[in-house]
C-alpha cells in the first residue's frame, strides 16, 4: 500500500486511493492522503476546483451558513489568515477560498481536471479497483473515495416542449461561467427552492419581467446579510477553537450557534411571538432553533410555520399573491428552510409576477412561451432552478461493479443502504464521504466532510499498519444502521415533506430518508466507538489470507 514505486509508467497508472471529485471533500481528502504517504489521484468533471461552488454560478447565489463556519478548520493558519467579506459569502468569494486552499497546499499536482470517472471495477484477486475515465485510461487503485457531493447532478425537467423553447435556457446548477445578462429581457423562472429564491430578486433587477412558476410555496427566512468587520472576524478567529469543537460535538447541524432549551408551546403566545420576531431580526438557518421541538411536534412546528406565513403577507402588498407564496404543504423546517435576501419583497415589483403551477401544472413549454392553464406566458429566457438528484444521483452516473459483477446501481434500485454513510456492504475499499444515511446535508457540509475524511484517513491508516488489503462494511451492520437511520427519521416531522431528503422530486426514485437526521455530535461519537472497537461491523481481509470478521 504504498505509492507504486517499480517504474514510472506504472507508477503513473497504479495509486493506493483514486479519489472522485474535487469539491471541498476531494480537496481535503487529498490533503490527508498526502500527508500519510498515500498515492492519490482525483479526477475532477470539471476545469477547476470547487464542486458545488465551481457549477453553481446563478446570480445571488450564496452559502447559507454564515462565512466564518463555513470554511476548513483543519488548517489553524487557513483560519486565521483568511478574509470573508460578508457574513454568507458570495458564490464567487467561496470559489475563490477553494482555489486558494488548491494553491496553499498544491493540491492541483495530483488532480486531473475535465475528466470524468466512467466505470470502476473491482478485482477480487487483486483486491483493487479497475477505475475506468473520461479520457479513455484505465488505472488501478487499492480504494475509491468518492466525494462527488450531494448537489451535484443537476436535473432537468421533464415539461413537455422543453426542448421547443427558442431562447437561452439556464439551469442554475450548471450555470454558465461567462455573465449572463438579462437586461431588457423578459425571463421565466421554474422552482422555488433554495436557489431560486436567491436567485429571483437579482434576476427581477435586470430583467424587463420576471415571471416566477410556482409548484411548492417554501418558507423563507431573511439573510440579512452584511459585511463583517475586522472586529467580527477577529472575534470569531479568537474562539475558532471553541467554535469548532461545539460545531463537531455539540450543535446538531455542525453551526456554532445558542441552543435551544425548551419547547414552543412551553411559552406563552407572547414570549413566542417575540422570540421568532427576535430570531427573524437577526436572519439565517438558527431560526429553526428558537425551540428544541418545532422538527418533532407538529402543533410546536405551526407556531413557527403560522409566524412566518404572516410575515409573508406582511410583507407582499397583493392579498392573492402573499396568499399563494404562504407554504401550507409542509412543516416548516421539512424542506430544506431557504435563506433569502429581499424574495418576498420581488413580488411587489411592477416587473414580477407569480403563476401557480400546483393547481395547474405547466401544460407545455413552446418556443416563446410557458403555457398553463391555457394562457401563453411569453418568456424570452427559461433560468431553471429545479434541483438536483440528490444525494445518490453523481454516485449513480458511475458504473460501479463490486465482486460478481453486482452494480451499486442494481443494489441501490430499492433506496441507497450504507453502513454509516461510508460503506455499502458488496463494494469493499469504496468510501463515500458524505454519503445517504450520514448526516451531510442536514449539517454544515465542511464539518460533516472534515469527519468523513478523518475517519477514511485513520481507516486506511489501520488497514496499512495491519496488512489488511479489504474492508468493505458487514450486511448486518449496514441492515442495522439503515433501520437506525429510519427509526431516528421517523421520529420527526421530516418524512412529511415531499422533498428531495425522501427523493421525492425524482419521479420514480424510492422514498426513504436519505440523511441521518442523529446529530452530528452523535454520529461522530458513533463513528469514532466503530473505530475503537476495531471497525465494528466491518469485514476486513489480511494480505493474502481467508477473510475475517473484525467485529469487537
Ligand atoms: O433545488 P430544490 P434547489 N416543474 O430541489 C421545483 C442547496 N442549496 O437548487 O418543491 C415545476 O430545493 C420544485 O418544486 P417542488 C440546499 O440544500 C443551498 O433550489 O418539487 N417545478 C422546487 O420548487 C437546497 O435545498 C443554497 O414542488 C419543479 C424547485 O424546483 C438544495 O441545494 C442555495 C419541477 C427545486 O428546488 C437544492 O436547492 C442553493 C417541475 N418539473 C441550493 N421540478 C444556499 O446555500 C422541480 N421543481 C443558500
Amino acid at each position: 500500500m504504498s505509492p507504486a514505486q517499480s517504474s514510472p509508467a506504472e507508477a503513473e497508472e497504479s495509486y493506493d486511493v483514486v479519489v472522485v471529485g474535487a469539491g471541498f471533500a476531494g480537496m481535503y481528502m487529498l490533503y490527508r492522503l498526502r500527508g500519510l504517504g498515500f498515492s492519490a489521484r482525483v479526477y475532477e468533471q470539471g476545469d477547476g476546483v470547487g464542486g458545488t461552488w465551481y457549477w453553481n454560478r446563478y446570480p445571488g447565489a450564496r452559502c447559507d451558513v454564515e462565512s466564518m463556519q463555513y470554511s476548513y478548520s483543519f488548517s489553524d493558519e487557513l483560519q486565521q489568515e483568511w478574509d470573508w467579506s460578508e457574513r454568507y459569502a458570495p458564490q464567487a468569494e467561496i470559489l475563490k477560498y477553494a482555489n486558494h486552499v488548491a494553491d496553499r497546499f498544491d493540491l492541483r499536482r495530483d488532480i486531473q481536471f475535465n475528466t470524468r470517472v466512467e466505470r470502476a471495477v473491482f478485482d477480487e484477486q487483486a483486491k483493487r479497483w479497475s477505475v475506468t475515465v473520461s479520457d479513455g485510461r484505465t488505472v488501478q487503485a487499492q480504494f475509491v473515495v468518492l466525494a462527488t457531493g450531494c448537489l451535484s447532478n443537476a436535473r432537468k425537467p421533464d415539461i413537455e416542449g422543453l426542448e421547443n423553447f427558442g431562447g437561452s435556457v439556464y439551469h442554475t446548477g450548471s450555470w454558465p461561467h461567462e455573465d449572463v445578462d438579462f437586461t431588457g429581457l423578459r425571463v421565466g423562472l421554474i422552482g422555488t427552492g433554495s436557489s431560486g429564491i436567491q436567485s429571483a430578486p437579482i434576476i427581477a433587477e435586470q430583467a424587463k419581467h420576471l415571471t416566477v412558476f410556482q409548484r411548492t410555496a417554501n418558507f423563507s427566512i431573511p439573510a440579512r446579510n452584511a459585511a463583517l468587520t475586522t472586529g467580527e472576524r477577529d472575534a470569531f478567529r479568537k474562539s475558532y477553537p471553541e467554535i469548532r469543537r461545539f460545531a463537531r460535538e455539540v450543535a446538531r447541524n455542525g453551526i456554532y450557534a445558542e441552543q435551544p432549551d425548551r419547547g414552543a408551546l412551553d411559552d406563552s403566545d407572547e414570549t413566542r411571538r417575540g422570540k421568532y420576531e427576535k430570531r427573524w431580526d437577526r436572519g439565517g438557518l438558527t431560526f429553526m432553533y428558537v425551540y428544541n421541538n418545532l422538527g418533532l411536534d407538529r402543533t410546536a412546528n405551526d407556531t413557527a410555520a403560522d409566524f412566518v406565513r404572516g410575515k409573508i403577507a406582511e410583507i407582499v402588498k397583493d392579498p392573492a399573491t402573499a396568499k399563494l407564496l404562504q407554504p401550507n404543504s409542509h412543516p416548516i423546517g421539512t424542506k430544506r428552510i431557504c435563506i433569502d435576501t429581499d424574495y418576498f419583497a420581488t413580488f411587489n415589483r411592477p416587473n414580477v409576477s407569480l403563476v401557480d403551477i400546483k393547481t395547474n401544472p405547466i401544460q407545455e413549454i413552446t418556443a416563446n412561451a410557458v403555457r398553463v392553464a391555457g394562457r401563453n406566458h411569453e418568456v424570452d429566457a427559461l433560468v431553471l432552478a429545479t434541483g438536483f438528484d440528490a444525494m445518490t444521483g453523481s454516485v449513480a452516473k458511475i458504473d460501479i461493479r463490486g465482486p460478481g459483477g453486482q452494480t451499486l446501481n442494481q443494489k441501490w434500485a430499492e433506496g441507497p443502504k450504507t453502513y454509516l454513510g461510508l460503506m455499502s456492504a458488496g463494494f469493499p475499499n469504496l468510501f463515500i464521504i458524505a454519503g445517504p444515511g450520514s448526516p451531510s446535508v442536514l449539517s454544515n457540509m465542511i464539518v460533516s466532510i472534515e469527519q468523513h475524511v478523518d475517519w477514511i484517513a485513520d481507516c486506511l491508516t489501520h488497514m496499512r499498519e495491519h496488512g489488511l488489503a479489504a474492508l468493505e462494511a458487514d450486511s448486518n451492520a449496514e441492515e442495522k444502521w439503515v433501520a437506525h437511520v429510519n427509526e431516528v427519521a421517523q421520529g420527526t416531522l421530516y418524512p412529511q415533506a415531499n422533498s428531495w431528503y425522501m427523493g421525492a422530486n425524482i419521479p420514480g426514485k424510492p422514498r426513504i430518508f436519505m440523511p441521518y437526521i442523529g446529530g452530528v455530535g452523535a454520529y461522530r461519537r458513533i463513528c469514532d466507538e466503530v473505530a475503537a472497537k476495531g471497525y465494528e461491523g466491518f469485514v476486513m481481509e489480511a494480505e493474502a489470507q481467508p477473510r475475517r470478521a473484525m467485529s469487537g
